[in-house]
């Protein structure tokens, strides 16, 4: 199949390292903190990216690009998993001249480029103080699935932003936990794609306290690995090792 071909070139196995690569992208409205996420993701347990204030940190008005590499074991398996992310602008439909790009400019200008077109992981990003962005979700994962984003390998995460905000969170738990069952079936019937509800996770995070972070992290890795099939890999490589 064309799609393993491309996938089979993002991963590597030698001896016990396995070392694979692939997109995250995050979409979202504007404004949900989908710059900042990524920020302290790829900035992890080094130096943090504290909020910038508003002023310091427009608006995206472009395709924004940043990585983390993320080290784990299975089995006697060293696996490192190099996210690329991608965050697409929180802007609608198209920018007008001299605005920069607005999403589906983006689109269009980028996921001709191979790296993006594996997204591994997508991210559905909203403020969880404002149930309009919670909302518009629909918006953009239907736009998701129009310009192709999401694959048979695709895992799904619903990220809830501004977790520090305690007493004004006004997006449930339930809530999100519908929102799951209604991705899954929207992305079933309108594409066909059957992601299993295991793939499709939900996280809330602080940029300011850092809170959550650790679990989108540990979401993104568990999508590379079930992307990849790793586990069946390892022991198809163990049973090859053993004959
Ligand atoms: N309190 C709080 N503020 C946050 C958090 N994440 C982001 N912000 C603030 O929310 C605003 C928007 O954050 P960005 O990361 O620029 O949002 P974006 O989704 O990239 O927006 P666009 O680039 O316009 O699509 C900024 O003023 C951030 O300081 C958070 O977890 N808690
Ligand atoms: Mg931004």
């Amino acid at each position: 199949m064309a799609n393993e071909n491309k996938m089979s070139k993002l991963i590597r196995l030698r001896e016990s390292k396995i070392t694979c690569t692939g997109g995250v992208v995050f979409i979202g409205d504007g404004n949900t903190g989908k710059t900042h996420t990524a920020l302290n993701l790829a900035s992890f347990k080094k130096k943090k990216i504290k909020l910038v204030s508003i002023d310091e940190l427009k608006k995206s008005i472009n395709l924004e690009f940043n990585y983390f590499i993320f080290h784990s074991n299975i089995e006697e398996y060293q696996v490192t998993t190099s996210s690329q992310i991608f965050i697409m602008p929180g802007q609608k439909g198209r920018a007008e001249i001299g605005q920069g790009l607005a999403f589906e400019d983006a689109v269009d200008l980028y996921f001709s480029v191979s790296a993006i077109n594996e997204v591994l992981t997508l991210v559905l990003t909203f403020d969880l103080t404002d149930i309009r962005t919670f909302q518009e979700l629909e918006y953009w994962l239907e736009r998701a699935m129009f310009r192709d984003i999401i694959k048979e390998y695709t895992s799904i995460v619903i990220l809830g932003t501004h977790f520090d905000r305690k007493e004004e969170i006004v997006v449930t738990d339930e809530q999100i936990e519908n929102a799951k069952v209604f991705v899954k079936n929207f992305i079933l019937n309108k594409k066909g794609i059957d992601v299993a509800l295991n793939n499709i996770y939900s996280v809330k995070v602080s940029n300011i306290s850092d809170e959550g972070l650790d679990d989108l992290k540990q979401a993104i890795y568990t999508s590379f690995v079930t992307a990849f099939s790793i586990q069946q890999l390892i022991s198809e490589n163990n049973n090859l090792k053993y004959l």
